[in-house]
């Protein structure tokens, strides 16, 4: 099944179009990205509308869906509209999780079909990844797994951390990013006990931990990694934490299969952390899932409810942040498997000392 016949498969009495507004089920839908448009999905057929800017790009590489143009004598609501009435549609599942109050406001004020929230049903399919959805995530971790290579040898002592991060951004699109998952994140120091600190002015020193977290597009698919290296030297509590983190993600990741809960999954790698007496330093969640986003649904956390499938797709990244002194997180990004999972993220994870 393509995805566009998954998002058909919700138009069983319920709803019956789609309201595809974020670029993600957009994207997720027509199998190409386009920065704006708005998409209609019915039984009776599927409009794709977009401006100027895109409509050449979206007529050649969008598939099973009209696509039109937007202007001022056509806006979207109206075209819309003429889809609602040529389609018979009268009941519209929309993605609440993504639009504004104003947008939400007008689509109801305008639109000649009922709204229905239907968010999570259409996000929903993007947590059980294709095979080809898989090839483009390993891709981008690959890309950052060697960004990561590259950058090592570049950190110095006496370079503030936004040098560090200006250094990291360039060998990520030297290696083929198509743009950053998210703002990568270079805390050194005691700024390392931030989990997600922004990179600052602070000036690297010897006995720093650094902690590097960041990724990559590539085919519209996320990586996201996280590495924590020591600069000069590493005293023994450093290395003592150090030791733990490792420990527990190889605990969360050997509790990774499908079938598990995800809350399972974080109890593993959190008796780790328990154990050695750090439990109180580890408050984010083991693992989120990613793909179009850098964090989806289901989550590898103490609420993590949801039995994990084959080929849904999790981070693994315990850490231990101790305020005032210094933190850890190792991240990797998992396949789930029938039996286990595939660890996509290949960089080492001994302790590095630069
Ligand atoms: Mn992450």
């Amino acid at each position: 099944m393509n995805n566009l016949e998954k998002y058909l498969t919700l138009l069983n009495g319920e709803v019956d179009g789609l309201l595809l507004t974020s670029r993600y089920s957009r994207f997720y839908g027509a199998q190409y990205d386009i920065a704006e448009g708005v998409a209609i999905v019915t039984k009776a057929g599927c409009r794709y509308f977009t401006d100027s800017r895109y409509i050449e790009a979206a007529q050649k590489g969008i598939q099973g869906f009209q696509v039109l143009e937007t202007n001022r004598e056509n806006p979207y609501n109206d075209l819309l509209n003429r889809a609602i009435a040529d389609f018979g549609v009268t009941t519209l599942g929309y993605e609440e999780g993504y639009l504004s109050v104003a947008e939400f406001l007008d689509y109801e004020k305008n639109l000649n079909a009922k709204l229905v929230s239907l968010h999570s049903k259409i996000a929903g399919f993007r947590a059980v990844k294709e095979p080809w959805e898989l090839d483009r995530m390993r891709k981008a971790q690959e890309i950052t797994d060697q960004a990561f290579a590259e950058v090592l040898p570049r950190i110095k002592a006496g370079m503030t951390e936004k040098q560090v991060q200006a250094e990291l951004i360039y060998c990520l699109y030297k290696n083929g990013g198509e743009n950053l998952s998210f703002d990568p994140i270079v805390v050194s120091g005691p700024n390392t006990s931030l989990p997600h600190g922004v990179a600052g002015d602070r000036v690297l020193q010897e006995g720093d931990f650094i902690t590097l977290d960041f990724g990559v597009l590539w085919g519209g698919y996320c990586s996201d990694m996280t590495r924590t290296v020591a600069l000069g030297y590493a005293t023994d509590e450093m290395k003592k934490v150090y030791e733990t983190v490792l420990a527990a993600q190889q605990a969360g990741i050997s509790a990774t299969k499908a079938g598990v809960l995800g809350r399972d999954i974080d109890a593993a790698a959190r008796a780790v952390i328990t154990e050695a007496g750090y439990g109180a330093y580890f408050g984010h969640g083991y693992g989120h899932s990613l793909g179009l986003e850098v964090h989806e649904n289901p989550n590898c956390n103490p609420k993590g409810d949801v039995p994990m499938k084959v080929n849904m797709v999790c981070s693994a990244e315990p850490g231990i942040y101790l305020p005032g002194k210094f933190g850890v997180r190792i991240e990797d990004v998992v396949i789930f498997t029938a039996d286990g999972c595939e660890d996509i993220t290949k960089s080492p994870k001994n302790l590095i000392i630069l």
